[in-house]
């Protein structure tokens, strides 16, 4: 069986391996610590001699360029409204498991930002791959990235908790509710439930999970106290992030999307009478509108007066109009408004490319 960590494979995959075998932490056992064997398993991807995978939860590929950072093949620049702004690039692990860094050819530095900083090298045989293991006891870790003195973004490493094996519909006192069992299909991989899921609480719930987003627009709206917790994709918000920077590079002066829906437990899912199988569950989906006059209601985004189906076309235009190669691909939907709520667009990274909506 794949582990689930492995299974959300871009179609092109990155140098950037997991080399410390997260299945040992997910099952309980002991951790493999850096060493010999990471040593050996760094020589033999160096060689080629193994297939190179990319953990697109926990690993990131970092380049600088002129103006930026090129995260996972993705251009994220300075924004231009915000020069307090730091780019910034989430990923997600286990306590005890490393996050590997590659840099290609990049002349990068790294530093993380603690009191208590954990253990952060290179590789030895393995040039520009970089092994950092936070402080386990922390819900998340910034490692700054730096090119000659000069900070260019940060590196956030969350800490998963993974769903319990015996008790599965909860987490601490979060309900969860039940992982519908993947069907066997080709995509299958998609459909497997999340690694683990962030602790979310007062003290961290507005902190950054991306570019532009913070870790409470996708917490699910079930009610309850805190903490409560939430499973967000790199590859959502790395889609996300482009669609943001596309709409600047459209003349929308906007800092974020306003995220009607985001991450759904199962037992929520259920609750409001959603099909079994909504990406929303995974992780990798988000119900999102532009609201820059924070009225709660989508935007005259194409300049007709009225907030209607219209604009929620005129948006999922701009992502279908993301590039293929720096966006995963997925569903894209529109929707009208109803007594509920205003127009919106479905975005997701299932894999494959679905459209539907008026
Ligand atoms: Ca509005
Ligand atoms: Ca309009």
């Amino acid at each position: 069986m794949k582990h689930p960590l492995t299974r959300f494979d871009t179609a092109q995959p990155q140098v950037g391996c997991s080399l410390l075998g997260p299945q040992k932490t997910l099952h309980g056992l002991a951790p493999l610590r850096f060493g010999y064997m990471t040593i050996l398993l760094a020589v033999m991807l160096q060689w080629g001699v193994m297939p190179v995978q990319a953990n697109p939860w926990s690993d990131a590929k970092i380049r600088a360029q002129s103006n930026g950072l090129v995260v996972d093949g993705e251009a994220i620049r300075q924004d231009a409204h915000d020069h307090a702004h730091v780019p910034l690039r989430s990923v997600f692990r286990y306590p005890h498991q490393s996050v590997v860094v590659t840099t290609g050819a990049s002349n990068l530095a790294f530093h993380e930002r603690a009191q208590q900083p954990g253990a952060l090298g290179l590789i030895p045989g393995v040039s520009n791959l970089w092994d950092w293991q936070p402080q386990e006891s922390q819900d998340s870790a910034d490692l700054e990235i730096f090119e000659s003195n000069k900070r260019l973004g940060l590196i956030r490493a969350f800490t998963l908790h993974p769903i319990p094996q015996r008790k599965p519909d909860f987490l601490g006192s979060y309900r969860l509710g039940h992982y519908p069992k993947p069907q066997s299909s080709p995509n299958a991989d998609h459909y497997q439930p999340p690694p683990g899921l962030v602790r979310v609480t007062p003290a961290n719930r507005s902190q950054r999970i991306s570019d532009h987003f913070r870790l409470e627009q996708f917490l699910c709206k079930q009610s309850g106290g805190w903490p409560k917790y939430v499973a967000v994709q790199p590859a959502l918000l790395r889609k996300l992030d482009a669609l943001v920077r596309a709409l600047q590079d459209r003349g929308i002066d906007l800092a974020t999307l306003t995220v009607m829906s985001g991450y759904r437990t199962p037992y929520y899912n259920r609750a409001i009478g959603n099909v079994a199988f909504s990406r929303h569950i995974y992780g990798d989906a988000a119900d999102i509108f532009v609201d820059r006059n924070g009225d709660g209601r989508m935007d005259d985004l194409n300049g007709d007066g009225r907030s209607n189906i219209a604009d929620a076309k005129w948006l999922a235009a701009v992502v279908a109009s993301l590039d293929d190669d720096e966006v995963t691909p997925g569903g894209l939907g529109t929707y009208k408004s109803n007594s509920a709520h205003g127009p919106f667009v479905h975005i997701d990274t299932r894999g494959k490319a679905a459209r539907w909506g008026p």
